[in-house]
């Protein structure tokens, strides 16, 4: 299965984004609005139930060939059959290139197929993060990251949506020419009336160059 990040979708159960909805049926209207990666990220729910969770999510992104990353867990990744897990580098709370380089490195060496970079914006979604980054910050890492002798993917997170996904790419673009492979995002699509259609919105304008290129 080919890793197509562009379209990122982080899930949360949390009720204040789920209001209510099943979190298969939004997973699976954001699946039919063209979201290309799911990450299945619930930080309160024990281990059963995480583990249910992740085998119903993945026969569902299974039928629209969409990798199913589980966060965090190793164990409910391989019980669930998931193509992939994702872990934090808790440390990374900092800008600066060469430490950002030696995080990647790292990251990289240990087999990570692409790295998050964030948090671009302050979101609601996540309190806990250490530091906002902004379009600058994300430009900084992306140079960063071009040179390095490996090439390696990277999504952007943290409070990206409808409205300024455009700008996110365009201005996170390094002067390497080393661009975001995608963004990620949680409540833009999950808290959505209508997950399909913000999903399908989204990578519209994603593909529009912004009016101020
Ligand atoms: N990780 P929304 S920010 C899950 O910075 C997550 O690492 C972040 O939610 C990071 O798209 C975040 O609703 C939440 O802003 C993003």
């Amino acid at each position: 299965m080919a890793l197509d990040l562009s379209l990122y979708l982080v899930t949360d159960s949390t009720p204040a984004i789920l209001r209510g909805h099943d979190i298969c049926k939004v997973v699976e209207e954001a699946l039919k609005g063209g979201v290309t990666v799911v990450q299945y990220r619930d930080k309160k729910s024990d281990t059963g139930d995480l583990v249910k969770t992740a085998k119903k999510l993945h026969e569902i992104t299974r039928r629209y060939n969409v990798p199913l990353i589980i966060n965090d867990r190793v164990d409910v990744a391989i019980a669930s059959g998931a193509e992939g897990v994702h872990l934090g580098q808790d440390d990374m709370s900092t800008t600066k290139p060469s430490r950002i380089r030696r995080h990647a490195v790292k990251a990289v060496e240990e087999g990570a197929d692409y790295l998050g970079i964030g948090t671009i914006f302050a979101t609601p979604t996540k309190t806990n993060t250490k530091s906002i980054i902004g379009t600058a910050g994300a430009k900084i890492i992306l140079d960063s990251l071009s040179r390095l002798d490996r090439s390696v993917s990277t999504v952007a997170i943290g409070g990206i949506n409808l409205s300024n996904v455009q700008r996110v790419l365009y201005q996170s673009a390094g002067q390497s020419g080393k661009q975001l492979d995608g963004v990620a995002v949680v409540s833009a699509i999950m808290a959505a009336d209508d997950p399909k259609s913000a999903a399908e919105e989204i990578k519209k304008i994603m593909a529009v160059p912004p009016p101020f290129a």
